[in-house]
């Protein structure tokens, strides 16, 4: 048992930064040190602090310190961490049926996170959802379904992209480091093309759409084939990868270009979807359908949930026990994902981030002005990024980026990197963060550039 006393979270906690201690604090330590002699070394952790209760922007370690919340548990906290309607929902959820597994009797929960998922992903046609555990899984079965459905085995994926750390999703992941090195041999039928990353784009931005098209084009018919392409997955805003937004037009292309050669689409909105990027899905900022979605994340309020929706005539092509898994769906998570859903749209969160994007964009663009390794300011909503460089090209700045998210964390603010070249900070905010303090977080984010 923890030697703290018992802390309630919730949009009720006092809403500011204090630190009481330095970080990490003196408990902190004590559990750190538990941590090493008994969780195995793979696993890293961000910051070097205990987490005892979090709620609307906040976290509260476990010296009692209060610190600003930009990472969302990477995104997944979208309505704030123990949101009311998630909370109330599970619990009565819990008090009901902790499990069955939906392959041996069904519950109503599911269905109707099926019903939601098939009513908020993009596009009006006739949709199936399948409810999974993580995002990797969901990714899995998208590709699983994508081959079942059309008899075909490859898969195109993109430079920077980021989809799991399975077996499948680890070959189709870009990264070596930390996520690939030494856990070979991959998953075959795998194909790399360039990612539409405007601002490494070598013929520059106005070209990238254009020219990325013509690179997937002229990729898959040489290395490839058409007619052996099961499905393209792309995250219509990467997110380990390093936020980047791809320029207007490629995603429409992408999706056209599918259509043509009869690929399923597959859009991977596991970290961009449920309101992140000011809209229900990244892919609704450019009125892009997907064949499938897959979705996790920001599904369930904190509760592990994933899952694949799609075109019914695809999900369907699938025979009776062709999917599944014991926990996938569980009621729980269910139960959460209701609430989720019912707080984003109760409080209009694709707006909420909107406002949050209006006021990070313009002051990070300020910050860009005065310190010249802040090379470009991107992202949607409440997905936003900022990249480093060494200043005056554009050779990237990891080390400069790790110093500011060490500053930023110390001064009691949660920031996150990202990047193939560990040169990006990425800010996720909760959606119901109050607009005070995203400023005094901003305030933080530029004191620490001042001083590194
Ligand atoms: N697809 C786009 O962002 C998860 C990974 C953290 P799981 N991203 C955070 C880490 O280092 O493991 C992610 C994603 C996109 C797929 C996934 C995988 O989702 O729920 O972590 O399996």
């Amino acid at each position: 048992m923890s030697q703290h006393p018992f802390a309630v979270g919730g949009p009720a906690l006092a809403q500011r930064r204090n630190l009481v201690t330095e970080i990490p604090g003196p408990a902190s330590r004590q559990l750190l040190e538990r941590r090493q002699r008994s969780v195995a070394r793979g696993l890293s952790h961000v910051l070097p602090i205990f987490v005892t209760a979090a709620g609307g922007g906040v976290l509260i370690d476990a010296d009692g310190n209060s610190l600003i919340d930009f990472g969302s548990g990477i995104a997944v906290t979208t309505v704030g961490n123990s949101a009311e309607a998630v909370v109330t929902r599970i619990t009565e959820q819990v008090a009901q049926f902790t499990h069955t597994c939906f392959m041996v009797v069904p519950y109503e929960g599911y269905v109707e996170v099926c019903e939601e998922l098939n009513r908020v992903t993009p596009g009006a046609h006739d949709k199936r959802s399948a409810l999974f555990n993580s995002g990797a899984e969901a990714i899995e079965n998208a590709v699983k379904i994508a081959r079942h459905a059309t008899g075909r085995p490859a898969v195109v994926v993109f430079d920077h992209a980021y989809h799991g750390r399975t077996n499948l999703t680890m070959a189709m992941t870009a990264k070596n480091m930390p996520y690939k090195d030494g856990f070979g041999p991959f998953a075959g039928e795998i194909y790399r093309a360039p990612m539409a990353y405007p601002f490494r784009w070598p013929g520059g931005p106005a070209r990238c759409a254009a020219d990325a098209l013509g690179v997937v084009r002229d990729l898959v018919h040489a290395q490839v084939g058409e007619h052996n392409v099961a499905a393209v997955v792309i995250e219509p805003v990467q997110g380990e990868g390093g936020f980047i937004v791809p320029p207007p037009g490629f995603l429409p292309g992408l999706a056209d270009y599918c259509r043509e050669h009869r690929i399923v689409f597959i859009a991977d909105e596991i970290q961009s979807g449920f309101c992140r990027t000011g809209d229900w899905f990244a892919c609704d900022h450019e009125g892009v359908v997907p064949d499938l979605v897959a979705t996790a994340k920001g599904i369930a309020g904190g509760l592990p949930l994933a899952a694949v929706t799609g075109r019914a005539e695809i999900m369907d092509s699938v025979h009776a026990g062709g999917l599944g898994g014991t926990f996938g769906g569980n009621p729980i998570a269910c139960a959460a994902a209701l609430g989720a859903i019912e707080t984003m749209t109760k409080e209009d969160l694709p707006a909420a981030a909107r406002r949050i994007g209006d006021i990070m964009l313009p002051r990070l663009r300020a910050m860009a002005q005065h310190h010249p390794v802040i090379c470009d300011v991107r992202g949607r909503g409440a997905m936003i990024a900022i990249e480093l460089v060494k200043p005056g090209t554009i050779e990237p700045d990891a080390t400069v980026a790790a110093k500011v998210a060490k500053a930023c964390h110390a001064a009691g603010v949660i920031v996150l990197t990202c990047g193939t070249y560990g040169n990006v900070l990425r800010f996720l905010p909760p959606l119901v963060i109050s607009a005070d303090l995203l400023d005094e977080g901003l305030s933080v984010l530029e004191d620490t550039f001042s001083q590194v």
